[in-house]
């Protein structure tokens, strides 16, 4: 299983948001095929690794981080009868697939085929790998990371508005990485106009969709999130959008309704998943990160923390807005990794 789980991680990110998935067949205490879902709309990895190993499949063990797939409602043929055709002699799966179509009925098919079939193995780390999917799937739109750079005072600039920079190189490049592996990066129109970012991977991978929330339509032609290269969507409240779409380089300018908090941030997320974006980066200010952990649409914080103290009242933090009134009121996480990234720190949480 450790091995399928190492297969499936090749498929980051051209996967998302299908999940990643990886097979091995054993035989004879060998291995005589491997395969994993290298990309979206792409092969699966059952598939694959049937084909890898040929006539070999006939009686070999079936090692997958997710259940098979059995419907047909989908853009290539379900593996189950593959698997069954195949001859293969056992499945032996990580974690249930949650789509409603499958959830323990892949499983089934199989073992009314004759195939023993199991779930269950390191079965919590299967679930980590696919959380960004199990979200798709259970609350209908991207996962959503938070993340923001700070001082141990929890700052994120100075009360002149100075953030160049809070946190070491070695953590900015982490940061870059991160944005390499997920599907879009979102920012608000205050980032935009105070520190004019590009918003790449920097060169450590793929480049992710670019996400604006501009309510007024503030943004300049000239924002690098606009130039530079890749796709950007800017989301406003504005009603005349007629003959500015154009003016804003490659940019899309979708209009969406308004809340009492800003845009509607959920109508946002459906957007997004519309277009195929399964994993988000929410990468600041103030106000986003506020609205978006105020209306419950984060699932993971990183924060990374530069040992300084800038102080001041008027110095922003990451999180702002009414504030709770008594600690039990107070949003709770679950730690998931503490490390030294160069100089800094990186914690890492989970939110319900
Ligand atoms: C598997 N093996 O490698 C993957 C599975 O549209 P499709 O045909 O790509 O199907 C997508 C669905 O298939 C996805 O929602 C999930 O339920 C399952 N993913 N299943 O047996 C794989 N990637
Ligand atoms: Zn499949």
């Amino acid at each position: 299983m450790r091995r399928a789980l190492a297969l499936a991680r090749r498929g980051r990110p051209a996967a998302s948001p299908n999940p990643f998935v990886g097979c091995v067949l054993v035989k004879g205490g060998r291995v005589v095929g491997e395969g994993w879902h290298a990309r979206f709309g792409g092969p699966h990895a059952e598939p694959m690794a049937l084909a890898r190993a040929g006539k070999a499949a006939r009686g070999a063990t079936a090692y997958v981080n997710l259940e098979p797939c059995c419907h047909t409602k989908k853009k290539t043929p379900p593996c189950v009868p593959a698997l069954v055709r195949a001859g293969v002699r056992r499945v032996v799966a990580g974690c249930l697939d949650p789509h409603p179509l499958v959830s323990g009925r892949g499983l089934r098919a199989l073992r009314k085929a004759g195939i023993p079939a199991t779930a269950g193995v390191l079965e919590e780390e299967c679930e980590r790998l696919n959380r960004p999917f199990f979200t798709l799937i259970r609350k209908g739109r991207p996962y959503v990371i938070l993340k923001a750079a700070a001082s141990l005072d929890g700052r994120i600039a100075t009360a002149c508005g100075d953030a160049k920079w809070i946190t070491s190189p070695e953590a900015r490049s982490e940061g870059h990485r991160l944005r390499a592996r997920l599907d879009a990066i979102l920012v608000g129109i205050e980032t935009v106009l105070k520190d004019d970012p590009k918003l790449t991977a920097h060169g450590e991978g793929r480049d992710p969709l670019r996400v604006v929330l501009d309510t007024r339509l503030r943004i300049p032609p000239s924002a690098r999130v606009l130039r530079d290269g890749g796709r950007t969507v800017v989301f406003t409240a504005r009603e005349d959008l007629r003959g500015r779409g154009p003016r804003r380089g490659a940019a899309v300018v979708r209009r969406v309704r308004r809340t009492k908090a800003g845009l509607d941030l959920r109508e946002v997320l459906g957007a997004l998943g519309e277009m195929g974006v399964g994993t988000l980066l929410v990468e600041g200010g103030a106000r986003v990160h506020t609205s978006f952990l105020e209306a419950g649409l984060v699932d993971e914080i990183w924060l990374f923390l530069a040992p300084k103290l800038i102080g001041g009242a008027a110095a922003p933090t990451f999180f702002e807005g009414r504030g709770a009134r008594r600690m039990r009121d107070a949003i709770a996480l679950g730690l998931t990794e503490v490390r030294r990234v160069g100089p800094d720190l990186l914690i890492r949480a989970l939110l319900d």
